[in-house]
């Protein structure tokens, strides 16, 4: 079986970084120094977890490819989560061993040592003393990719060799990847969006990849205007943030960039509902029609507007091959109304083997043989549309999936909080917010800057609520349950 990294042009630049570059023989060669280093003699990895701590980066290639071609379980950690969350990373996993880059070993070591886990740089396993690989059968275990939902701690989701390969493989034949797209990379590297669709697929086809440590507007925009990229995709945030950009500059400066967007081969939009105001804007600056694409970390990418074809504003499209998707109404029945919504589940390989550790939230997930994704859509005209999620505990922000449990979990804990409740307030450029209502206990006070001081080290901060509101009362049913949907109506 192919590797997940093209070897037909081995002189090709794989990886750009900076004014480095990196060919697909010197990517692989590094693949195989860190893999032969890690094994340190061992004939397979055989499952091991491994977390890395590294941002888009050549060494991030090397060490989540080593992993798997070495027979481990990569974890790519969040470069930006703080300690608490890194803590629940690493020991819900029962991770041993991580990998970082500086500045981020010395960052996490005094957690590492206090859990016991061993730290090292990248170049401490690259080996010189190549050694045979295991094989490694599509079955087993590859990525471990941590998810927030419904409940208050991130789940970690379990991929296999082969649900990736179908990841990858549905989007390059879908999109048509091939070797002479060049492509820009400034998601996250530990979600989907970021792993499998952009990185990922790049890879597989012998594509190129720009690797941007962290979103620089200025500097994609001059880059586009360069003519460096022919296929860009981002979350709808990142385009809101483009249109303003684009928006605010004067009209000689902002021609270029606009024409560098519309001659690119395709944009895509996906991780949130693109606004149809959004695509709409986008289409009118650059004469681009964003492809609109729904997918979850659980199922890699499920629905998508065509290549080639009408892409309609505000729909997710159509079933990728190979991908079976059907809407369930609340009786657990296939839904047959035109026009009927119902949940979004879905059987794949591209589907994800389980929850580590976790089998009872495994079980719950899927229904006979369907994964259950908590979406709701309808179908109209043949294009999925997509109504809301069924939990109103799940906000997404800037395409990160936030729970509202736990970052209420974390609030709980401050000393001025009696209760608070949190939720996802609609938002032109995150899509929704986070806001906290809370209650302040006798003779309290906390403002919104104070309470984001208290959670430094607690949460990310791009879970942090945005807004909080103070309240006497938080409206509650007859269970004794809060009603959100009562409070949104504050804002
Ligand atoms: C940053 N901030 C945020 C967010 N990002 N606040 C709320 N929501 C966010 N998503 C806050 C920071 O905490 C900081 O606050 C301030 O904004 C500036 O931070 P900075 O990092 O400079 O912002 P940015 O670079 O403009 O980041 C925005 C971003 C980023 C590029 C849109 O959020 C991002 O990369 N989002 C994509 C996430 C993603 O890839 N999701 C895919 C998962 P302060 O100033 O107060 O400190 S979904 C997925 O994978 C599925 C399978 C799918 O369908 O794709
Ligand atoms: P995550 O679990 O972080 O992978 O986020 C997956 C969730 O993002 C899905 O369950 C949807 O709620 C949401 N999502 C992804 N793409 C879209 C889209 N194009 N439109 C609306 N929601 C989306």
């Amino acid at each position: 079986m192919r590797g997940p990294l093209n070897r037909t042009n081995p002189d090709k630049p794989a990886l750009v970084a900076g004014q480095e570059q990196y060919t697909y023989d010197q990517v692989d060669l590094q693949v195989q120094r860190f893999a032969s280093g890690i094994l340190a003699g061992a004939d397979d990895l055989s499952e091991e977890r491994i977390a890395f701590l590294i941002p888009a980066s050549p060494e991030y290639v090397t060490v989540m490819h080593g992993i798997w071609r070495a027979g481990g379980i990569a974890i790519p950690l969040n470069t930006a989560s703080a300690d608490a969350e890194l803590e629940h990373c690493l020991t819900s996993t029962g991770v041993n061993r991580l990998i970082a880059v500086e500045p981020f070993l010395e960052r996490i070591r005094p957690l590492c040592d206090k859990l016991g886990v061993v730290v090292s740089l990248v170049t401490d396993h690259l080996s010189d003393n190549l050694q045979p690989m295991p094989e490694v059968s599509a079955d087993r275990r590859a990525l471990i990719i941590f998810t927030s939902g419904t409940t208050n701690l991130p789940k970690g989701v379990v991929t296999t060799h082969k649900n990736i390969k179908a990841q990858i493989t549905t989007l390059v034949d879908a999109w048509a990847w091939s070797e002479n797209d060049v492509i820009p990379l400034f998601l996250p590297l530990h979600h989907v969006h970021g792993i499998i669709n952009v990185l990922s697929c790049a890879l597989w086809a012998g594509a190129t990849v720009h690797l941007m440590e962290r979103l620089d507007i200025e500097k994609l925009c001059g880059e586009a205007v360069s003519g460096t990229y022919n296929l860009f995709m981002a979350v709808p945030t990142i385009y809101v943030k483009l249109i303003d950009h684009i928006e605010g500059l004067d009209a000689e400066t902002a021609q270029p960039i606009k024409a560098a967007f519309g001659a690119m081969r395709l944009n895509v939009s996906g991780s949130a509902a693109c606004p149809v105001a959004i695509f709409e804007a986008w289409q009118r600056l650059t004469g681009q029609v964003l492809l609109e694409r729904y997918g979850m970390t659980e199922i890699g990418m499920a629905l998508s507007n065509p290549y080639v074809g009408e892409r309609r504003a505000g729909s997710v499209g159509q079933p990728f091959p190979g991908v079976t998707v059907q809407l369930f109404n609340e009786d657990h029945q296939p839904v047959t109304e035109a026009s009927e919504s119902g949940e979004i589940r879905v059987k794949s390989d591209t589907v994800f083997l389980e929850y580590w550790n976790n089998p009872k939230a495994t079980a719950e997930s899927f229904r006979d043989g369907w994964f259950c994704t908590g979406d709701i859509a309808v179908i109209e005209g043949g294009y999925f549309r997509i109504m809301g999620r069924s939990s109103i505990d799940i906000i997404k922000s800037g395409g990160y999936k936030l729970s509202a449990l736990e970052i209420e979990g974390k609030l709980l804990a401050h000393p001025a909080i009696a209760e608070v409740a949190v939720l996802g307030i609609e938002d032109r450029t995150w899509g929704e917010s986070v806001a906290a209502v809370a209650v302040l206990r006798e003779g309290q006070t906390l403002n919104i800057e104070a309470l984001k001081t208290w959670c430094e080290g607690k949460l990310s901060s791009y879970k942090l609520p945005k807004t909080l509101v103070i309240t006497s009362e938080l409206p509650r049913n007859a269970m004794g349950k809060i009603v959100k949907p009562k409070l949104k109506a504050l804002f």
